[in-house]
């Protein structure tokens, strides 16, 4: 059989289309025309981004979502350094991405040419796997390589390098297979050792966190913790990994998490540790475990082998991913009597009123906790919730049910202006369904110009945006650490309503309590993207405490 010959960019086109690939963002540059040529008339949907940061979160967020690699085009030096905190989230949330980039011709490298960069000394430390393709016949090879890399093990990213002139050069190749992610299962013998630390523990508690689930996999877990009536947490920003309104729901390690559970965790004999890594974030700065040796006896599941023993010694420490280990769980039985059952009770009820947001008050004439009411009520329960990095989070990811998988897009890595490209890579994949930014006026501004992209592609997702005038986590950490001494943290920013407008989306101004309901509702009628630009009172800096007190606090401490 003779096989066509096809340019690289056709050549590497192909292969997406081989691994399944639907969906691309891209910031577009001359150094891959070719490849921009090929997808003129492929089957794939091509966002065209504002900033490459934006495109390269979109696609994050979509390898978030799906489990399949997200895909991601820029071009070279600067389009590939502004992707860079894409690449960032991607290694440290465990998300399968491909960054490809363009790279100078062949023939200039190592001349420091127009925009060349080194890229696996840039990104060495931060991708799996980096790549520089100097011959179009071996594209399928590389791409094949690269979906495998991004999806086994813990999944991350993956920068393929496309020099220019090797996108135009024609070769004859056979496409690859499509890529198959590599599953690894427990043993036999783990689950039976798991069974018998279950039937002598006395205060089990679950914690999910990592990657490499599925809305199954969820279901199988809540079944497994049915049965054995266990208390489950999830891990910091993970809280989509079980139902928060199921029983067995003991609420999540996040950043300033329920001091009851964090109780609960230090005080247990069995922890499961299924998917996470217990990072310095969930761990509450390494403080629930000893390191290297537990205290609790830790049953740790994870699919890289390298993180199990990393930072902390299992007492079994078991080789799979959450997917693989909660098919294996069907096997494992309860025994006859479960002692802990009271304990899973409580555990569940001190979430319930840890997570009622009608409790909550704060000074100013926009109360949060009314607001995060009414989103119980008026926004369905698979809506997907995004925010970036800031305090303003704290209101979602406390006071927000989560219940079903593929809802939540919180970056673990605490990178600000994630919320605004997610939201839009969300939308894009699932037009469907409804899509809430949550953002501060910090974190907006990081990636904001991406509400322009929601416009460009008729995506009405609705930006609750908490606007304190302030970088209000800093100013909090500054009032606890330099009393007084504000510096660097004040923002003087745009009228929200008014460039939502601009852009040729919908904006309000919220003020008051009373206007968040009706300003939601038109929001969401009004099937445009939209900007709800809250005023939030600035002392309002978390759902418990506020900034005066805060600094009143250091400032006693100091005299
Ligand atoms: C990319 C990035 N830059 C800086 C920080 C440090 N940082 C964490 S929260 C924060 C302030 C967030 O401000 P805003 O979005 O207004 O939220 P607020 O804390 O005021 O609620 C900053 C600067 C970060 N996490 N990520
Ligand atoms: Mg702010």
């Amino acid at each position: 059989m003779t096989l066509k010959s096809r340019t690289g960019g056709r050549i590497l086109v192909d292969q997406l289309l081989v691994h399944g690939v639907d969906h691309i963002f891209c910031v577009p540059g001359e150094s891959y025309l070719a490849v921009l040529d090929a997808l003129h008339d492929a089957a794939i949907t091509v966002t065209v981004c504002r900033q490459e940061g934006g495109a390269a979160m979109m696609a994050e967020a979509q390898g978030k979502l799906t489990g399949r690699p997200g895909i991601c085009f820029v071009t070279r030096g600067p389009g590939a350094t502004n992707a860079s905190p894409g690449l960032h989230i991607a290694a440290q949330d465990s998300t399968p991405l491909i960054l490809f980039v363009g790279q100078v011709d062949r023939s200039m490298k190592e001349r420091e040419a127009f925009q060349e960069l080194d890229y696996k000394a840039v990104f060495g430390s931060v991708a799996k796997w980096v790549v520089d393709v100097d011959d179009p016949a071996r594209l399928p090879e590389f791409v094949s390589r690269a979906f495998h890399v991004a999806t086994s093990g813990r999944p991350g990213p993956v920068v393929v390098a496309l020099p220019e002139d090797m996108l135009t050069e024609e070769a004859s190749v056979a496409d690859a297979l499509p890529y198959e992610p590599v599953e690894t299962h427990p043993a036999l013998a783990q689950m039976a050792e798991l069974q018998k630390l279950l039937w002598s523990a006395e205060r089990p508690i679950a914690i999910l966190g990592g990657s490499r689930w599925s809305a199954p996999a969820v279901q199988r877990f809540v079944r497994f913790a049915e049965r054995f009536e266990l208390p489950v947490t999830c891990s910091f920003r993970r809280q989509m990994l079980f139902p928060a309104d199921h029983p067995c729901y003991a609420g999540d390690l996040g950043i300033g998490p329920n001091p009851k559970l964090v109780a609960r965790i230090k005080d247990a004999d069995l922890v499961l540790l299924v998917g996470g890594r217990m990072s310095e974030m969930p761990s509450q700065s390494y403080t629930l475990f000893d390191i290297p040796t537990p205290r609790q006896t830790l049953v740790h599941i994870h699919p890289d082998p390298g993180e199990l023993g990393r930072v902390y010694r299992p007492h079994l420490a078991v080789n799979a991913s959450p997917n693989a280990f909660s098919a294996a769980l069907e096997g494992v039985q309860p025994p006859s009597e479960i002692v802990w059952r009271d304990r899973t009770r409580t555990a569940h009820a001190d979430y319930l009123a840890w997570s009622d947001p009608a409790r909550i008050e704060h000074p100013g004439r926009l109360q949060m906790g009314q607001v995060m009411a009414h989103l119980r009520e008026a926004i369905p329960a698979d809506a997907i919730m995004c925010n970036g990095a800031g305090n303003f989070s704290s209101w979602l990811q406390r006071f927000w049910p989560f219940r079903h998988y593929g809802t939540q897009l919180a970056p673990t890595s605490g990178s600000m202006g994630y919320s605004m490209p997610a939201g839009v890579g969300a939308k894009r994949l699932y037009p469907e369904r409804t899509v809430v930014v949550f953002a501060g006026d910090g974190d907006f501004l990081m990636n904001g110009q991406e509400f322009a992209t929601a416009v460009q592609y008729d995506l009405p997702v609705v930006v609750i945006l908490l606007d304190n005038g302030m970088y209000g986590t800093i100013r909090m950490h500054q009032e606890r650490e330099y009393p007084g001494r504000v510096s660097a943290t004040f923002l003087r920013n745009p009228d929200f309503a008014a460039y939502a407008k601009a852009f040729g989306g919908h904006g309000e101004r919220v003020e008051t309590t009373e206007e968040f309901a009706p300003a939601l509702a038109r929001a969401l009628r009004s099937g445009k993207p939209a900007i709800l630009h809250c005023l939030i009172d600035p002392e309002a800096i978390t759902p418990s405490t506020t900034l005066s007190a805060i600094r009143e606090k250091a400032l006693a401490a100091r005299r």
